[in-house]
């Protein structure tokens, strides 16, 4: 398993006062964004380690690096050797450089399909606080690929989330079938029981997503 884990109020509450048509150009912003990610992956790292977890923190800006805002290096390796180890890799969304010009967010959606890409993970799975993509009121069981660009149509962008939020993590996982993923979820982590039940390859109340 690794995780990846979203900006939430620290790293998007920062990022809005200092993103500009996708980029940080002011080095101050810069450092406060990625010392707020510094911030929230202590509290998570501290946890996983009162509960007797191994957990390993990945500095996604020394691991990704993009030009034009799309990815041009990545380095796996500490990935692989972690879980060769017997460690829980955890990498946050956060600043990286981008080679052209400035540093760009690059959100924990998009490093989470990348990393499902590269490591042929059964599942691509996105831990929210709602039961899936819900649309008039009920959870859409089942969304395939093809499917996502109408379904785009009926969601709301969200302002407080600068890398997309729902919207997103949808085209994340449009893309990510497209590239051959296998299967995604959307579910509901904060439903006790519901991660155990998807790492035991059991069924959960979420949207599943095939190609
Ligand atoms: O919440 C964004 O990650 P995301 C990280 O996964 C920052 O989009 C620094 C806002």
């Amino acid at each position: 398993m690794i995780l990846v884990y979203g900006g939430g109020s620290f790293g998007h509450y920062v990022a809005r006062k200092y993103i500009d048509k996708g980029l940080i150009t002011d080095a101050k912003g810069v450092a406060e964004i990625h010392s707020a990610m510094f911030s929230l992956t202590k509290i998570l790292t501290d946890q996983f380690l009162q509960h007797g977890l191994p957990i390993f923190a990945i500095n996604s800006s020394s691991s990704f690096v993009l030009k034009d805002g799309d990815l041009q290096d990545a380095f796996y390796e500490p990935f692989e050797l972690s879980l060769e180890r017997g460690l829980i890799p955890v990498v946050g969304g956060d600043v990286v450089f981008d080679s052209s010009s400035g540093v760009r967010i690059l959100s924990g959606d998009r490093i989470a399909s990348l990393l499902a890409k590269t490591f042929q993970a059964r599942v691509l799975a996105f831990g929210t606080d709602v039961d899936g993509i819900i649309l008039k009121g009920s959870t859409i069981p089942r969304i395939r690929a093809k499917e996502i660009g109408e379904i785009l149509d009926h969601i709301a962008q969200t302002q407080e989330d600068v890398t997309g939020g729902m919207v997103g993590k949808l085209q994340e996982i449009a893309s990510y079938l497209l590239e051959g993923g296998k299967f995604a979820i959307i579910f509901n982590i904060t439903r006790p029981g519901q991660l155990t039940r998807l790492l035991s390859g059991k069924e959960v109340l979420g949207t599943n997503f095939e190609s």
